[in-house]
């Protein structure tokens, strides 16, 4: 009832405050005889921390992860996976003059009413921090889809504020400038006007939002559960479910409300689809084709310019929000995508085994050309 878990199969609870002691995470049902170490998460961890860059969160974790479960010989056993990390650089007196304050944006004030009581520290639960965990987790899921079934899970920087990449039409993304850059953008030439939004968007104390897209590539046809439980469903659900997501899109998402039947129906040819409007996922079900997802990140609430709201008194107050944000959550948005579109495919690979591993490979199978 509390929704604190994500996955039926391989399922993800989550815990810890912003502020607390510790974040930490239990995967029930991870298949036996993965390898995994506690350095493994240092990547994925580290592409999402905050303090990496000049361009988020000052806040410096050191974000280690201790195996406390579940594993033995460096292989997880299928015994619950405990991951904890502990908070090592909170600073709550950053919050003590908005602990009775609604920060406008924020959700001070559902909290608040939902529950009569919140920690304010740091957000607590719903603070970003928590996404520490879906990383984690989701490190362990990308590993075994990649040795299962070759799947890749890759994201991107589509959009900051107005500026969107320089790309020409249908080219591909090169990766490696993605990973070059701490905005996740796929062209370098434009990292400097990044920058300088970022540093204009810090001097005038505002945020900005951001668009994230990510690929799956590699997932094999008949994935996913309809009626209910569709696939394009559970990313929504999974992606919708991530700190300041506002939008979620399939393939070509809301582009479809202006495209004709005879544009956006992506035709088959045996070695291939001739496009990818549906983004991967047909009547709930994966076609085979790249699963294309995009989200929409507000801008971050926390912000310096002042705003009008209400205190637990019930007085209308001004409110600033001090300490160490992101001038726009998207930046480090894009490890944190990538983590729940894995962690839906690892539920999913599990699920549709479950029910349909005896099916096998049916024919005639599409080829794998992308248009
Ligand atoms: C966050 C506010 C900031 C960020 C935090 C997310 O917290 P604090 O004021 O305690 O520094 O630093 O991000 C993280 C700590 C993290 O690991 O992502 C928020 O309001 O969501």
């Amino acid at each position: 009832m509390s929704s604190n878990t994500f996955g039926k199969l391989f399922a993800v609870t989550t815990f810890g405050e912003s502020h607390g002691p510790a974040i930490g995470c239990v995967i029930d049902g991870c298949p036996p005889g993965i390898t995994i170490a506690p350095e493994d998460f240092a990547h994925d961890l580290s592409r999402r921390a905050t303090g990496k860059s000049r361009w988020t969160s000052q806040r410096r974790e050191a974000d280690v992860v201790e195996i406390l479960s579940g594993v033995y010989q460096g292989k997880t056993t299928g015994t619950p996976v405990a991951l904890l990390i502990r908070n090592t650089d909170a600073r709550s007196r950053d919050y003590a003059d908005i602990a009775e304050t609604f920060r406008p944006g924020h959700a001070d004030y559902t909290y608040w009413q939902k529950y009569g009581i919140r920690d304010p520290r740091g957000g607590g639960r719903a603070s970003a921090r928590e996404t520490t965990m879906r990383v984690a987790a989701a490190v362990i899921a990308k590993r075994w889809l990649k040795e299962k079934f070759g799947i890749g899970v890759r994201g991107w920087l589509a959009q900051m504020d107005d500026i969107a990449p320089d790309l020409p039409a249908g080219a591909g993304i090169d990766f490696d400038v993605v990973e070059s850059n701490p905005f996740f953008w796929p062209v370098a030439a434009q990292v400097p006007e990044l920058e300088g939004r970022v540093n204009a968007l810090r001097k005038a104390g505002d945020s900005c939002g951001a668009r994230v897209d990510v690929v799956a590539t590699g997932v094999p046809p008949g994935w996913g559960e309809p009626v209910y439980g569709k696939l394009d469903a559970e990313f929504a659900s999974a992606l919708m479910s991530i700190n300041a997501v506002k939008g979620v899109e399939i393939g070509a998402g809301f582009a479809s409300v202006s495209q004709k039947g005879s544009e956006h129906r992506d035709e088959m040819r045996l070695d291939g689809f001739a496009s990818n409007h549906a983004g991967g996922i047909l009547g709930g079900i994966s076609s085979g084709q790249d699963i294309l997802v995009s989200i929409a990140l507000k801008p971050t609430s926390s912000i310096m310019l002042p705003g009008r709201s209400v205190n637990t008194a019930g007085d209308e107050v001004e409110v600033r929000t001090k300490g160490r944000h992101d001038p726009c959550v998207g930046i480090r948005a894009t490890p944190i995508a990538e983590a729940m579109v894995a962690l839906v495919l690892m539920d999913q690979a599990l699920r549709h085994r479950a029910q349909c591993g005896d099916v096998g490979e049916v024919k005639p199978r599409i080829g794998r050309r992308q248009s």
